[in-house]
């Protein structure tokens, strides 16, 4: 089907747990994400869905006109992980709740018009001992499942993206998601959302790409694709690459019910055992897990995979997708610098060792120091072209701040939930280091405890770079007049908007207008997130601990937030104690400015100041000024200041911490769109009418 996506290395390996001499000798090829078989309108099947090294998954889709319908499957699937801590290039075998059985749900890509049905199958097993009758709101019922299709801009409600629905095991359900023909295209993700086991679900791989795809040219006027100008210097469409970052914390567990560990602490699955994503307690309900686990991050179901087959000075786009649940990836791309064996071995997802080891082979292969220590080495620059799926206005360098190490130029902080489209290109031959660096202790959120990135450094995956045509000077000023010859020959586009990607201006382009001004300016709604003890409202002598969002923990019964449909309204969104994700669906928002002790760390015209503490992990809202996203880290000690217009859709949806074992825990929120907030019965107009309305006129004193 799409063959931009298709530049893999072309062996064919894995799958086996001793490797043979002849495997021990290829690179780990880096994944494309499963492709569900495409059938041809009357039944014949197109395309094979298995590709070299993948897994064939269960569903499939068909396009008929405007129409996709798509079967999805909901199972536990045998699968094998690569654990680089294991000399040998030995994998875990595991067995993991996901779509369509892959390690990674299937990418789908729609375009703006289309109507997406999804036929969501869950084969979970009815037996799910987690699920108990009338327990309360909160971690439980890992069998049972919705699906939200994170990003997009549609109905909230009914059959479409409704996250309020419980599909229960062995029953199937019939999405239809009608996808505006005014919808931005971009990269997008779906992932299961029933409160309560969202998180385990995810964390064992239930996610995959969701891509809009667009085809609207830039003529003056309206915004057009970016995917229409993404052209390499010749004219042709340029390369893409989807990297779905996955944190899978399977373990094996011992007769208590334990996980078994290595003596550093790290988890280990013993030859036998077959590692599982259970436990919510002991798997994700920790600030620290992650870091302590000993578990990689995995890229379309692959850890430490080799992509191969760029040549130097070939822009690609690179789609970063972090369905991860808890921790950064803090992603800088440096060039290897080793090429002896650790380096032959590193291509091949092995590293040995405990994770200290393994961080000091990466730091030999790819140092971010010169070799005295004394300077970071220039990373590979990123260039964001869109957040969140959302096409920026100007082509954006990512991370700004030179005297950072994890923070300096060109490290992309992604946190869970985020998206970010980035152009890249290679200056020359070579092997390159995607690495997920670890924090220093003084841009650690709980310094020395975790939950930014791993505490220390890994490899995400290696890049082999051959041929092409070595690129000196500007990398951001090639990559522009790259987009520009590449365009020069289309007649359509004006002028203005061709001279304008000299300097690397994409208005004519980007997804989302500039919000106009908010009705609630010199009142903005407020969320605040914290985790720990507040005064019991029954009892105020007493504290009541709580995963809390404005005070109070996810009701499903209650309507947390009353908005008018078509309003544009400010929002200040803030953590106390640790940094929490905002994300809400349905309508991005832009953010307009982040303050610290009242200061913007924003210039008047959004240049990143000098950090204003010596944190420094506000540099990773450097780029964010007046950009469009659905997610958005909200750091301790900070204030995000969003705007958001209500467009189009009413209904019910949710607003949550995407950490998402918090969000489990209580850390989300109701929020209904109405057409008219004043009317009589809360803007449905029939007063006593069940449902929504009722609700609405009894929780519009709960608005914050
Ligand atoms: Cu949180």
């Amino acid at each position: 089907m799409n063959r931009l996506l298709v530049r893999i290395t072309p062996l064919i390996s894995i799958a086996f747990c001793v490797p043979s001499v002849a495997q021990q000798l290829t690179p780990q090829p880096f994944l494309t994400p499963p492709r569900l078989a495409e059938n041809a309108p009357g039944g014949r099947q197109l395309a094979a869905a298995v590709l070299p090294g993948g897994c064939k998954p269960e569903g499939d889709i068909t396009r008929d006109g405007n129409i996709v319908r798509l079967h999805l499957v909901a199972e536990v699937a045998p699968n094998q992980i690569n654990n680089p801590s294991y000399p040998d290039g030995a994998k875990d075998n595991v067995k993991l709740r996901s779509y369509g059985g892959c390690l990674t749900g299937p990418a789908v890509e729609v375009k703006p018009g289309n109507t997406l049905r999804v036929f969501l199958d869950n084969n979970l097993d009815t037996n799910d001992p987690s699920c108990k009758p009338d327990a309360p709101p909160g971690p439980g019922c890992f069998n049972t499942v919705n699906l939200h299709y994170h990003g997009l801009h549609v109905s909230p409600t009914g059959n479409s993206d409704n996250v309020l629905l419980n599909i229960g095991p062995h029953t199937k359900f019939e999405y239809e998601v009608n996808i505006p023909t005014d919808h931005p295209s971009g990269t997008f993700w779906y992932h299961p959302h029933r409160h309560g086991s969202t998180a385990l679900q995810v964390a064992s791989g239930a996610s995959g790409a969701l891509i809009v795809r667009g085809n609207r040219p830039y003529v003056g006027g309206a915004p057009g694709d970016i995917d229409t100008i993404l052209h390499d210097a010749k004219g042709a469409s340029i390369p893409e690459q989807i990297f779905l970052f996955q944190q899978i914390p399977y373990a094996c567990f011992d007769s208590n019910g334990k996980i078994i560990q290595n003596p550093d602490g790290t988890w280990k699955c013993p030859a036998g055992q077959t590692g599982v994503v259970e436990d919510f307690g002991q798997q994700l309900a920790s600030a620290t897990v992650w870091d302590t686990n000993g578990r990689f991050t995995s890229i379309n179901g692959a850890v430490e995979p080799t992509l191969s087959g760029i040549r130097a000075g070939e822009v690609q786009r690179w789609r970063f997708i972090h369905a991860g649940i808890h921790d950064t990836v803090n992603l800088q791309i440096v060039p290897m610098v080793n090429t002896g064996p650790k380096a032959a071995l590193a291509l091949r997802g092995i590293l040995s060792g405990t994770p200290k080891q393994q961080e000091e082979t990466v730091k030999e292969l790819c140092p971010v120091l010169t070799p005295d220590g004394s300077k970071a080495v220039a990373l590979i620059p990123q260039f964001e072209i869109a957040s969140d799926g959302l096409t920026h206005s100007a082509i954006t360098p990512i991370g700004v701040n030179q005297k950072s190490i994890s923070g300096g130029i060109g490290s992309n902080f992604l946190q869970p939930g985020y998206r970010s489209d980035v152009l890249i290109a290679f200056p020359h031959a070579g092997t390159y280091c995607v690495l997920n660096q670890a924090a220093t202790p003084a841009e650690r959120t709980n310094a020395g405890g975790g939950g930014q990135g791993p505490n220390v450094t890994q490899l995400l995956a290696t890049v082999i770079v051959s041929g092409g045509t070595p690129v000196t000077g500007d990398m951001g000023d090639y990559i522009k007049r790259t987009l520009y010859e590449g365009n020069k020959n289309n007649k359509a586009l004006p002028k203005a908007a061709l001279d304008g990607l000299l300097s690397g201006n994409l208005t004519p382009w980007r997804g989302m207008p500039e919000e106009g001004p908010a009705s609630n300016s010199d009142h903005p709604r407020s969320v605040a997130f914290f985790i720990g003890n507040i005064p019991d409202p029954q009892d105020p002598q007493k504290k009541v601990f709580g995963f809390w969002l404005n005070k109070q923990e996810y009701n499903p019964d209650r309507v947390d937030f009353t908005l008018q449909v078509g309003a544009t309204e400010d929002w200040v969104l803030t953590s106390a104690g640790e940094p929490h994700i905002y994300h809400i669906h349905v309508n991005p928002f832009e953010v307009m400015d982040v303050t610290h002790d009242g200061k913007s760390i924003f210039g008047p015209h959004g240049e990143c100041l000098v950090p204003p503490d010596s944190v420094g992990l506000q540099n990773q809202y450097c780029s964010m000024w007046h950009t469009f996203k659905d997610t958005v880290f909200v750091q301790n000690d900070y204030e995000v200041h969003v705007r958001s217009t209500y467009e189009r859709y009413i209904g019910e949806f949710v607003m949550h911490c995407h950490i998402l074992d918090h969000e489990d825990s209580g850390m989300m929120a109701n929020v209904l769109i109405v057409p008219d907030v004043a009317a009589p019965g809360g803007g449905l107009g029939m007063p006593g009418m069940k449902g929504m309305s009722n609700r609405t006129m009894n929780h519009a004193h709960n608005q914050h």
